[in-house]
């Protein structure tokens, strides 16, 4: 045997083995080059050959486990409030998955989401900019286009440029299409326009219509000869509505949502057609699992990014039949116990298939709490002593602590020490910060506003986090909160809101307030004509921010 078709026999054992190519090029090389060997080393050099591949293979691997960045899953609750989790200090319903992965990891007492709305939070999450910077930007409607531009950087495709896989499922509710959604075509710009390779979406919320997914650029399941249209028009005298078969209802509505009927819940919002394509509210989370499941099974072996966007505990609250029941607080919170199954089956899949240590686990909610939320479904009168904000004042809809200071978990196992942190960080530095566990820059004109609070998320011991946020209700032009350290200013400039007690507030009180959060964390003392100098310095700080167009450096 030759040295050259021992060459050509080691070869393939390394490719086999997955090692380098320069390296058996190099090691080849160079032994190739001496043909005045002795048969010793004819019969050495393949056995060293052999040995230094196989070492070298294992160095490989190692490195190539710990260069690996880790997948990241974002899992998004839907107007889950501080106090709404056992491990947040609920005491009327237990949450034992989401309190496994807070006692695994670390969890936030200072965690936000950046509005108490859906839309905006959802925005500035994935933009990694303030949602008050764009206009239209509020609850977005059935028909609303896309709301983020194509090519528009965000968390997604900045993780797709580090080479990951990535994609969203569950409740999107930022806009498809570029004027509107183009039900029966291709429904584009979305998700994949922005980074995302795969989505399984239910477009808006599920009290608007249309119940239908949307998976990539088309509805799932759609028969083309029963077209889906989609309107706020009644289509007919005779469509059926919430207000002309309300007593057919499954789930009566209190306000708004009483247009089209469909499951036997009346919606916002009026659809024809697309029958086949209609989901159940009840398989909505089932859906998702196995989706994301299926998803992250066959991303396994490169590092990937899954957006789960859960739409519990939004109204219609309707979980599967066998969460009915599940929790004395009727369907808000079975949906919370709904919401709770989910996280344990994604975490147990990465349990399953190896992933925990190398994955971070982002648990967080989209918005603070509402009880009435448009459905007669018991939320008031079964909340008993459940407080869902937690000792915080206000929820969804407005910029008290309640509406944005929500639940807000990481764990990587193995790389995150368990326990509490008090480092402020918010639903919008998820940007910067997944950039940098990447090891990726994010482009100096994007994410104005997404802070690289990395070392906190990870539980550093002396991590701060931010040093300011800036809160919103909804949409631009809305009420703000700016948080500085133990100083929260309020500043409304709208007094448009569906929060009564704000309304109210908001005839009575000027347009700034200020509370110290150390000694009044319910906001109920405003000290702004005491504190005269910070309040400035605060007013000033939000005017810089809302003027100047970006908060980061
Ligand atoms: C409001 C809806 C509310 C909810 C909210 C959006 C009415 C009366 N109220 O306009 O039910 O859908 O929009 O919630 O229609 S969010 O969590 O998606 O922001
Ligand atoms: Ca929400």
């Amino acid at each position: 045997m030759t040295i050259y078709s021992l060459s050509e026999t080691i070869v393939p054992v390394q490719q086999t083995l997955n090692s380098p190519k320069h390296f058996h090029f190099f090691m080849t090389r160079n032994f190739l080059a001496s043909k005045s060997q002795t048969n010793m080393q004819r019969k050495l050099i393949p056995l060293l050959i052999i040995t230094l591949a196989l070492a070298f293979n294992l160095i490989s691997e190692d490195a190539r486990g710990s260069e690996r960045p880790p997948n990241v899953v974002v899992i998004m609750a839907d107007d889950l409030g501080y106090g709404d989790l056992s491990c947040y200090g609920a005491t009327s319903l237990q949450t034992p998955n989401i309190d496994r992965l807070a006692s695994q990891g670390q969890r936030f007492t200072s965690g936000y989401c950046s509005a108490s709305t859906c839309t905006p939070t959802r925005y500035s999450f994935l933009t990694g900019t303030y949602a008050f910077r764009k206009k239209g930007t509020g609850i977005a409607p059935p028909n609303s286009p896309a709301l983020i531009p194509a090519n528009t950087p965000t968390i997604a495709s900045i993780l797709k440029s580090a080479g990951y896989q990535t994609a969203v499922i569950g409740k999107w509710h930022l806009g498809l299409g570029s004027d509107r959604p183009d039900w029966n075509g291709i429904l584009k710009p979305g998700p994949l326009e922005i980074g995302f390779d795969r989505c399984l979406l239910l477009p808006t919320t599920n009290d608007r219509v249309p119940q239908v997914y949307v998976e990539n650029h088309r509805v799932l399941n759609l028969d083309p000869k029963d077209p889906l249209w989609v309107g706020d028009k009644k289509p007919s005298e005779d469509h059926p509505t919430g207000i002309t078969h309300r007593d057919t209802l499954k789930m009566d509505w209190s306000h708004g949502h009483n247009s089209t009927i469909h499951n036997g819940i009346s919606r916002i919002g009026f659809y024809t057609g697309g029958h086949a394509a209609r989901f159940r509210d009840e398989d909505l989370s089932d859906k998702w699992v196995e989706e994301s499941i299926a998803w992250m099974e066959s991303n396994r072996d490169q590092p990937f990014f899954l957006f789960f966007s859960s739409h519990d505990l939004h109204v219609p609250r309707i979980v599967h039949e066998r969460f009915q029941g599940a929790t004395e607080l009727g369907p808000r919170g079975d949906a919370i116990f709904e919401l709770d199954w989910c996280v344990g089956e994604l975490t147990k899949t990465l349990d399953r298939l190896k992933l925990s240590e190398n994955t971070l686990v982002v648990f967080c909610s989209d918005n603070g709490p509402v009880m009435d939320d448009g459905y007669v479904d018991e939320a008031l009168e079964k909340q008993g002593n459940h407080q869902p904000a937690g000792p915080y004042r206000g929820g969804k809809y407005n910029v008290y602590e309640g509406g944005t200071r929500t639940p807000f978990i990481t764990r990587w196992t193995g790389k995150i020490s368990p326990g509490v942190s008090d480092a402020m960080v918010c639903t919008i530095d998820l940007a910067a910060s997944c950039a940098a566990l990447a090891g990726t820059k994010v482009p100096d004109d994007a994410c104005l506003d997404s802070f690289n609070v990395l070392d906190a998320l990870l539980g550093a011991e002396n991590a701060v986090g931010r040093d300011h946020l800036v809160q919103q209700d909804n949409g631009q032009g809305g009420n703000y909160g700016l948080r500085v350290g133990n100083w929260k200013l309020l500043r409304h400039d709208s007094k448009r809101t569906k929060n009564t007690e704000l309304k109210l507030q908001n005839r009575q009180v000027g347009r700034y307030q200020l509370f110290d959060l150390e000694t009044d964390p319910t906001e109920r003392t405003n000290v702004i004509e005491k504190q005269h100098e910070i309040a400035e310095r605060l007013k000033q700080q939000l005017e810089e921010i809302i003027s100047t167009g970006r908060s980061r450096p």
